[in-house]
C-alpha cells in the first residue's frame, strides 16, 4: 500500500426522522460531529477538503462552500470545497473524489457530508420538487440524429420513470411482478435487524402487491422511503494517520472505483435499449482498478430506490447473469423464508450479504443521502462492527450509488487491508 493511500477512517449518521425536523445543513453538521467524535484527537480544524451533496429540501448555491462557511471551516487557506451533483450516486462519487484528493492531490483529511429533510416537506411540495427533476424545457430540445424524445412521465414522475424500466425488463427478460415485490419484502427482512431502520416489521410479497399502486407495476411499498437524515464520511491519508500517532491501518481502504452516465430520464418503454444503463460499465471499471472480481467481494451495498434498480444491480455487478436478477432475488427470498421458518435465529446475511441495513425501500431514503448508508454499512462490515448483521470474515465490499433514473452510476470497492 502506498504511503498516501486513502482510508475511510470514520463514519457518522443521525437517526432518521428526528423531531423537530432539523435543516439539511444541521443534519450534515450532526453527522459530521458524530464522525469526528469517533476518532480521538481529530477535529474540524484537521479537515482540508470538504465535499457536500446538495439537498432537495433546502438547496444552497455551492452547497459545500455554504456548509464550510456555516461550520467555520472557511475562511482558511488550506481548505478545498466541492459540491457533487450526480443525484443518488453522489455519496459514492464523492467517496471516489475524496480518495483522489487524498491520494493524488496530497490532502490529509477530506470530509463528505450529505443531509436532507424530504419527509419534513409536505406531500404536495415534495412531489412538486421531485417531479421537477425531470422537467423538460421545450426551448432546450435540440434534435440530433438518433435522439430519443421523452414521452412525458405522469406524476409521481420518479416512480413512473423506474416503472417504465421495470416494464421493459418484464418484456425483455421475463421479470415477473412478484419478483419485483420480493425485493421490497427481502429489504424489509434485512432492515428489521438494524436499530436505525424505519421499517421494523418484515412485510410479505402479498403485502407489497396489495399496497396502493403509485405506477402500473409499482406499489407504495416499493418506493424509496421518504425520510430525513444526515450522514458523513472521513477519508484520510496514511501520512496523516502516522503523523497523528493513529493506527495507519485504521478503517478501510478505497481500492478502486468507476463511474458512468446515462440519460436524465428514460424514453418510452418501447424505446428503452441497454445503452441507457451505466452500472455495468462503472462496476467493470471498479473491478479492473481494484484488480478483483465478484467472487472476491464479501459484502455488497447496492442502490435499490425501486426494485428494478436492485434487480439490475445484482446483474451488473456479476452476482447473476443478464436478465436473471429477478430469479436471483426470488430464490434468495424463498431461501431466507425457508431457513427462518426452521430457525428463527438464522442470519439472512449468510445467504444474502447485500444491504444488511435494508436499503432505500426499508431502511429509509433522505433523497440523495442513502448511498451514504451503503458506504457506512460496508464500513461496519469491514471493521467487524456490524453486530447481528455481521457478514462472517468480510474483507472486501462493493458499494453502488445510482442517480436520477439510471442517470449516473458510481461504484467503489473497499477493503480492510493495510
Ligand atoms: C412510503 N411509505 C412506506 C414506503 N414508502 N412505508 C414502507 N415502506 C416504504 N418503502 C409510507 C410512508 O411512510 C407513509 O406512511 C405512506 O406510505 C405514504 O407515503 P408518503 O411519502 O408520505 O406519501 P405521499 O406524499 O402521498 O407520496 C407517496 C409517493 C412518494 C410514493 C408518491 O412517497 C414518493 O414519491 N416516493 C419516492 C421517493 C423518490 O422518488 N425518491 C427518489 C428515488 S430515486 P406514514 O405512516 O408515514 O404516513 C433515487 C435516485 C436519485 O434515489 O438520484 O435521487
Amino acid at each position: 500500500m502506498s504511503r498516501n493511500a486513502a482510508r475511510l477512517i470514520g463514519v457518522g449518521m443521525t437517526r432518521l426522522n428526528p423531531k423537530p425536523v432539523p435543516s439539511p445543513s444541521r443534519l450534515m453538521q450532526q453527522a459530521l460531529d458524530a464522525a469526528l467524535g469517533s476518532i480521538p484527537g481529530v477535529g474540524l480544524k484537521d479537515i482540508s477538503g470538504l465535499i457536500a451533496i446538495p439537498s432537495l429540501a433546502k438547496p444552497h448555491f455551492m452547497e459545500a462552500h455554504y456548509f464550510a462557511t456555516q461550520v467555520g471551516l472557511l475562511p482558511a487557506k488550506h481548505v478545498q470545497c466541492r459540491t457533487i451533483d450526480t443525484g443518488g450516486a453522489g455519496p459514492v462519487a464523492a467517496l471516489l473524489s475524496a480518495q483522489r484528493m487524498v491520494a493524488e492531490q496530497g490532502l490529509d483529511l477530506v470530509a463528505v457530508v450529505a443531509g436532507d429533510a424530504v419527509k419534513g416537506l409536505d406531500s404536495a411540495e415534495f412531489l412538486r420538487r421531485a417531479d421537477a427533476t425531470c422537467e423538460v424545457d421545450e426551448g432546450d430540445v435540440v434534435k440530433v440524429e438518433n435522439s430519443k424524445t421523452m414521452e412525458p412521465l405522469p406524476s409521481p414522475v420518479i416512480p413512473n420513470g423506474y416503472d417504465r424500466v421495470a416494464q421493459y425488463q418484464m418484456q425483455q427478460y421475463g421479470l415477473t411482478r412478484s419478483q419485483l415485490a420480493a425485493v421490497s419484502a427481502l429489504m424489509s427482512i434485512m432492515a428489521s435487524k438494524h436499530p436505525y431502520a424505519l421499517t421494523r416489521t418484515p412485510r410479505t410479497v402479498k403485502d407489497v402487491l396489495e399496497a396502493q399502486l403509485v405506477a402500473p407495476v409499482t406499489s407504495v411499498l416499493e418506493c424509496a422511503r421518504r425520510a430525513d437524515g444526515g450522514a458523513a464520511l472521513l477519508v484520510a491519508s496514511t501520512r496523516f494517520l502516522e503523523r497523528r500517532g493513529l493506527d495507519p491501518g485504521l478503517g478501510v481502504v478505497v481500492v478502486g472505483g468507476g463511474e458512468a452516465s446515462g440519460p436524465l430520464y428514460p424514453p418510452s418503454v418501447g424505446g428503452i435499449t441497454e445503452d441507457m444503463f451505466s452500472c455495468e460499465e462503472a462496476a467493470e471499471q471498479a473491478y479492473r482498478e481494484a484488480q478483483v472480481g465478484v467472487r472476491d467481494i464479501d459484502f455488497f451495498g447496492l442502490y435499490d430506490c425501486f426494485p428494478i434498480c436492485l434487480i439490475r444491480a445484482v446483474e451488473a455487478v456479476g452476482l447473476c447473469g443478464k436478465g436473471k436478477g429477478g430469479l436471483y432475488i426470488e430464490h434468495k427470498y424463498q431461501e431466507i423464508l425457508f431457513r427462518l421458518a426452521n430457525d428463527p435465529n438464522f442470519k439472512p446475511q449468510e445467504v444474502f450479504p447485500i444491504n444488511t441495513h435494508g436499503g432505500l425501500q426499508a431502511f429509509g431514503a433522505p433523497w440523495e443521502v442513502p448511498a451514504m448508508y451503503n458506504i457506512i454499512e460496508a464500513f461496519h462490515q469491514l471493521t467487524n462492527t456490524a453486530g447481528d448483521r455481521q457478514v462472517a470474515n468480510a474483507r472486501r465490499a462493493l458499494v453502488y450509488g445510482n442517480g436520477g433514473i439510471f442517470s449516473h452510476s458510481a461504484v467503489a470497492i473497499l477493503g480492510n487491508g493495510r
